[in-house]
């Protein structure tokens, strides 16, 4: 019994001082089973029980018992300072205060372009015009027959027009839009007259330079009810003129020619740099050069085009107007755009000026 009290007591002796020097959890578990383990060094001596008299095995079992025990609670006590060290560990190098104001994400803007088909929406709003929706990709119909541009007029030959490769049927072929015309025939055919609608969309044509862009905007507005005039046009016009520009702006009509209006003009605004004169301490405007910038044209609805929208012209009569989103916002920027495809080439240290 005495040789097998003094092998637990150096195992226990053994043990203590492993788990005082273990440096890590990891050494903590190799410990654990390597002296209190199934196989461990405290089970090889419990075997030996069987060789000793039956009245001994109880005094070695308890005290094998109360060495156990010791064991565990010191590797739960070396344990328990590990888990705090490490929680420090995390708090020192890991902490966050909270109070700190964050770190502001960039923000942006809408594009000036978005920004002036809100502006231009809005302004029109207030005077009864609805904005509407039509379709981008139409049929021929809609964006030129109908509009009184018969295949192969000459008049079209100023819309170069993407043709989708589609199949052709009644209405023609299908077409990218190249203007926002196209929904002058299809509101006039919802057949709710009056009408006040202000459509803004994309619009295509075969044309890239300084001054052209293959994908644009155009914001396309109609009017048609009993006795519209042209006094109306022009009333419009000016409102627009002064809302968008400023209120010393005015608007002028130029004799033009659109086969879907008649008379037809082409709209201009008073330049806003020479104050309409032409002149600008004593020399020419540089930027209008004559004291007007052309804004986009306009006309009174021609008759064929209402009666393809199924409104009788002896009845109603109505005028429209058409301009481009990026040559307008430009206009009121001020800003001579030498080549307007800088507006689509999302550069940021361009777009963040407006
Ligand atoms: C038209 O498209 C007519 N549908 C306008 C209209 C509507 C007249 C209703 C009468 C009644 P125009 O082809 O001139 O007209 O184009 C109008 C404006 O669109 C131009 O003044 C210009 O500002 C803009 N625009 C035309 N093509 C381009 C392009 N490739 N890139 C950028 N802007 C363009």
């Amino acid at each position: 019994m005495g040789i097998m009290l003094d092998q637990l007591e150096s195992l226990r002796l053994s043990l203590l001082k492993a788990v005082s020097d273990a440096a890590s959890m990891g050494e903590l578990e190799e410990i654990e089973t390597k002296f209190l383990g199934r196989k461990g060094e405290l089970t090889a001596i419990l075997r030996q029980l069987g060789t000793i008299p039956v009245e001994e095995r109880k005094v070695v079992g308890s005290r094998a018992n109360e060495v156990k025990m010791e064991g565990e609670a010191a590797i739960a006590d070396r344990r328990q300072v590990f888990a705090t060290s490490a929680h420090a560990e995390i708090a020192d190098t890991d902490w966050a205060d909270v109070t700190e104001p964050g770190v502001r994400p960039p923000k942006g803007h809408l594009h000036p372009v978005s920004q002036a088909i809100r502006e231009i929406t809005k302004i029109f709003d207030h005077v009864g015009f609805s904005r509407v929706r039509h379709p981008e990709v139409d049929w021929d119909w809609f964006a030129f027959e109908s509009l009184n541009m018969p295949k192969e007029h000459p008049a079209r030959d100023e819309w170069e027009t993407f043709f989708v490769d589609a199949p052709e049927t009644k209405q023609g072929r299908m077409v990218l839009t190249p203007h926002t015309s196209n929904s002058q025939v299809r509101e006039l055919l919802l057949g709710e007259l009056p009408i006040r609608m202000i459509n803004i969309a994309k619009c295509y044509r075969r044309q890239i330079d300084v001054t052209h862009v293959p994908v644009f905007h155009q914001f396309e507005g109609l009017y048609v009810d009993k006795d519209v005039s042209i006094t109306h046009l022009r009333g419009v016009l000016d409102y627009f003129a002064k809302s968008y520009f400023g209120p010393d702006r005015v608007t002028r009509l130029r004799p033009h020619h659109f086969r879907f209006t008649e008379p037809s003009f082409e709209i201009d605004v008073s330049c806003g740099v020479c104050g309409g004169t032409g002149l600008l301490n004593g020399a020419k405007c540089r930027t209008c050069k004559r004291g007007w910038l052309e804004l986009g044209g306009a006309g009174m609805v021609h008759p064929n085009v209402l009666k393809a929208g199924g409104v009788d012209p002896k009845v109603y009569s109505g005028f429209a107007f058409g301009w481009g989103i990026e040559r307008t916002a430009s206009m009121k920027s001020g800003t001579k755009l030498d080549d307007i495809r800088i507006l689509y080439k999302n550069d940021i240290r361009f777009l963040e000026q407006f």
